[in-house]
């Protein structure tokens, strides 16, 4: 998830993929369009899990639902800001049963609670927070209503936000980018142009990185540690060069149908 401030991050949701994840939805932007494998999926959400209780956050498994095979990217189904919950209507249709589970998890622990309107959607995925600015993907998935609502929802909590267009190539804006700390910004070379971060702070440094580690551009800050993809050399190096402390996971199986670190997670403090 990437609505979350760094200091912020002391609960986290996850929920591992059903036997059903091969038929998870994909574009096949990261691979040529084969299958992920489910037993070795399995095996690297638990890597994932791992290090988050290594790092001494509290791990709330959810248990996975077989009629949906998408159900391990839980960042979609909601998007929490300061223990604030604004619950959207998902992009995509198949998608939408999900957020039952997601909505009973979270209720409890947030302090107001806020519902996404028809037409508007809206997926968690499109959602990058950069310090206290929130940048919102227009993509396939989130369309000016959704988009609009949830800027009223941030502007009740005094924050400001601006819309960015994601390339139609990419899913979400998760898929292009992220901000690993509050001064930080990594792209991918070829977005420089196509991404447009209105107002960005004089005081965040953008990190461009080749197109062939698009993937790897994806990362979760946690204080000076950044969880990276594996298999992305110069993401780490400009990281390490930063003066930050890198883990790997291995993420090929989560890749084969567009998603990336954040999508398999949701914090709240
Ligand atoms: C989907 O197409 O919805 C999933 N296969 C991937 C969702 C990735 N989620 C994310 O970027 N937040």
């Amino acid at each position: 998830m990437s609505t979350s401030s760094h200091s912020d991050k002391k609960n986290i949701i996850v929920r591992p993929p059903p036997k059903s994840f091969a038929n998870a939805l994909t574009t096949s932007q990261f691979t040529n369009g084969e299958k992920p494998n489910y037993e070795l999926a399995i095996k690297q959400h638990k890597e994932y899990v791992k290090t988050f209780e290594k790092l001494g956050l509290n791990v709330i498994i959810l248990e996975s639902e077989e009629e949906y095979p998408d159900c391990c990217f839980v960042e979609d189904q909601a998007l929490i800001v300061d223990n604030n919950v604004f619950f959207p209507i998902p992009g995509a249709p198949s998608r939408r049963g999900e957020q039952k589970s997601i909505i009973k998890a979270i209720t409890p622990h947030m302090r107001s609670i806020h519902w996404c309107q028809e037409p508007g959607k809206i997926d968690g995925g499109d959602v990058v927070r950069v310090g206290d600015i929130f940048y919102i993907g227009k993509s396939k998935r989130s369309n000016d209503s959704g988009i609009s609502q949830f800027q009223g929802f941030l502007r009740k909590l005094n924050f400001e936000s601006y819309v960015v267009n994601v390339p139609d190539y990419s899913l979400h804006l998760t898929t292009l980018c992220s901000s690993p700390n509050f001064n930080l910004l990594l792209i991918p070379e070829s977005c420089q142009n196509d991404l447009v971060f209105t107002n960005l702070p004089k005081s965040v440094e953008i990190i461009t990185i080749p197109d062939d580690e698009t993937y790897g551009c994806n990362t979760i800050g946690i204080e000076d540690k950044v969880i990276i993809s594996e298999g992305y050399s110069t993401v780490k190096k400009e990281l390490i060069e930063r003066g930050l402390e890198i883990i790997e996971l291995p993420m090929s199986e989560f890749r084969a149908v567009d998603g990336s670190l954040t999508c398999l997670s949701l914090f709240y403090k």
